[in-house]
């Protein structure tokens, strides 16, 4: 047995609680090596005080297997005053106990010992601690509208200032996609079916993109009022559709009023402590004299370590809340500003609105940012990487997919896996048709991961209608609309997403990663009653596999019994 390999930690993410009264156990063992694990536990206090010495105990179900490691969990009710507990673990020739981290032979049971040397403790499940997030998020299929090239609106002039709708974009083109055009395509956006909308930002501010924020509590004039945003919410929201709003707060535009008071006054500006300015005098030049995103001297980095700072940001986060009743907020550059903020911008959050989602942008693994006291979700660029390697790039095979995935998932708590936004492209990628060659049946196959995958579709604008287009700024062309549009493609975006919205083990049920001997990458769903098995031949061959009993194929609707043929490049969707 590898007793290196072994992991177990208390009040963290492999001991917390998944409900008022219910608590999550995991173990990580070196893969393939533990033939077995057992959990053994205890009220405490009986335990000590008891005559006859004895446990509780459940077999652990090996949950996850990434390229290192077995992650073996157990949810137990938490149903005494402090519970401890051991772990049994055996293998080929041996069975050994790992308790509070140490490895022992046998679990000492001498009569009247003061306290359980050899146990793991997790004293108190208390609601207050519980990571709870938004019950609605587990249903969210998100679409992602960069206002200024989704739609003119139905009442466009003609404007000197924008280019062609259809015509090539630099950095710096305008081509005049607004809120109005949002809300006259909201039946549009209604019937794809999906439920959530992500704006980037919209916020007064430089460029077309508007990350380069000047005031955070206006909109910007190219999109509109704040008087036609709050239409366009509630015009979602009487279509069940949530919004989400883009808080770029890692870094400003220069022309925020307290940078520029900056540029003018120097050290004597009120507003100095605000950025963290290296030398004086400030000069918006390259390399800038101040700390800036990635070295962008557009980009003034905020210094949070002012305060006055923190709660003027906290304030535009209560305000969009408030003011036009958004849901949600997708936080920019988010790894990039302290942990001790996102504490307490969780709880403003939450009190204004208490059914607010919070998503981080963060690229890689996000764990310390999903302990349940920051973010809610975040943007989920791991499963963007692994479906981008196995599907399009063909970098990693079924095998390794699969243990990329479940990497993430092992280590992320489980409250937030569902609400995952699961992404194959955004505004800071070439799109996946791009990467992919523009092959259709790899951006299916993408499309099916995305939608039968544990974690939130996100679709990001004009990919469901066959907008291609490599890094940015040619990532962000101005929307297909009419006959440009392929509409064979829109049609299966909507019958996917019918699908998912029809299949509770879709969007609420449990994952089983299966081992993908034939380079068919094949998972599970499970909810209640409901099992759904997904297989995906990304090879160029047809696989025919054996199937336990009969099923119903989900998308063609015929019943298969015995075996299936999955063609090359090709899925399976069946339900027992
Ligand atoms: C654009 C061009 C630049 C050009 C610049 C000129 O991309 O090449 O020089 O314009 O102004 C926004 C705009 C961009 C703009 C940028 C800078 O959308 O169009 O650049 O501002 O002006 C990292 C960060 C991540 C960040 C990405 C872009 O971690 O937070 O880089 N994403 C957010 C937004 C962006 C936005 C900004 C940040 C700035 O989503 O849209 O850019 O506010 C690896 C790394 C990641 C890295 C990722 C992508 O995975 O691990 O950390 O993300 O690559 O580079």
């Amino acid at each position: 047995m590898n007793k290196t390999a072994i992991f177990h930690e208390i009040d963290s993410n492999y001991c917390y609680g998944v409900s008022k009264d219910e608590l999550l156990i995991k173990i990580r063992t070196e893969k393939n090596n533990i033939k077995e694990v057992e959990l053994l536990y205890v009220d405490k206090f009986k335990y000590l005080f008891a005559k006859k010495k004895e446990f509780r105990n459940v077999k652990m179900k090996k949950r996850y297997t990434d390229d290192m490691f077995d992650y073996y969990e157990t949810v137990i009710k938490f149903d005494v005053l402090s519970l401890s507990y051991i772990f049994k673990l055996k293998d080929e020739k041996e069975e050994i106990f790992y308790g509070n981290y140490k490895f022992y032979n046998e679990i000492n049971k001498e009569e009247g010992i003061a306290y359980i040397p050899e146990m793991f403790t997790m004293p108190v499940l208390d609601f207050t601690d519980l990571f709870i997030t938004p019950k609605w998020a587990e249903e969210s299929i998100v679409y992602q509208i960069f206002p200024e090239r989704f739609y003119r609106g139905d009442n466009y002039i003609e404007n000197k200032n924008h280019l062609d709708w259809n015509g090539n974009v630099e950095n710096d083109s305008y081509l005049g996609g607004n809120l109005l055009g949002i809300i006259d395509k909201m039946e549009y956006i209604s019937e794809l079916g999906v439920n959530t909308i992500y704006l980037n930002p919209i916020f007064k501010a430089g460029y077309n993109h508007k990350y380069c924020t000047f005031d955070y509590f206006e909109i910007d004039p190219d999109f509109g009022t704040l008087e036609l945003f709050k239409k366009l919410v509630k015009k979602a929201h009487k279509k069940g559709i949530k919004i989400i709003l883009d808080g770029a707060f890692s870094s400003t535009g220069v022309e925020f009023e307290p940078f520029t008071d900056i540029l003018e006054k120097n050290e004597k500006s009120k507003y100095s402590s605000w950025y963290k300015i290296d030398r004086y005098p400030v000069e918006v030049k390259s390399p800038a004299n101040y700390k800036c995103f990635a070295h962008f001297p557009l980009l003034p980095k905020l210094n949070y370590s002012s305060l006055e700072m923190q709660e003027y940001i906290l304030k535009v986060l209560k305000y969009w809340i408030e003011e036009a009743d958004i849901d949600g907020w997708r936080l920019d550059v988010a790894d990039e500003i302290p942990h001790s903020f996102w504490k307490k911008a969780r709880k403003v959050i939450k009190e204004v609105k208490s059914e607010a989602i919070i998503i981080g942008e963060v690229w890689y693994d996000s764990s310390s940012w999903l302990n349940g006291d920051e973010f809610d979700t975040v943007m989920n660029y791991q499963f963007y990487t692994a479906t981008l390697d196995y599907i399009a790039k063909n970098k990693i095979n079924s095998k390794e997919y699969g243990e990329a995935i479940s990497k993430y998932l092992a280590k992320y708590k489980k409250q937030t896996h569902k609400l995952l936004w699961n992404l194959i492209g955004t505004h800071d990628t070439a799109r996946f048709s791009f990467l992919a060659n523009e092959r259709k049946d790899k951006k299916i196959l993408a499309l099916i991961l995305q939608f039968t995958m544990i974690g939130t579709p996100l679709i990001y604008y004009g990919d469901e209608v066959g907008l291609t287009g490599g890094e940015d700024p040619d990532n962000r062309r101005g929307m297909l609309w009419g006959d440009s549009q392929d509409k064979e493609l829109l049609e299966f975006y909507k019958k996917i997403i019918k699908i998912r919205k029809n299949e509770k083990a879709l969007f609420l049920g449990e994952i089983e990663i299966e081992d993908s001997e034939d380079n068919v990458f094949h998972f599970r769903r499970k909810y209640n009653n409901d099992v759904i098995e997904i297989y995906i031949n990304n090879s160029d061959k047809n696989i025919n596999k054996i199937i336990e009993g009969k099923y119903i194929d989900i998308f063609d609707e015929k019943e298969v019994l015995g075996e299936i043929d999955i063609l090359k490049f090709g899925f399976k969707i069946l339900k027992k």
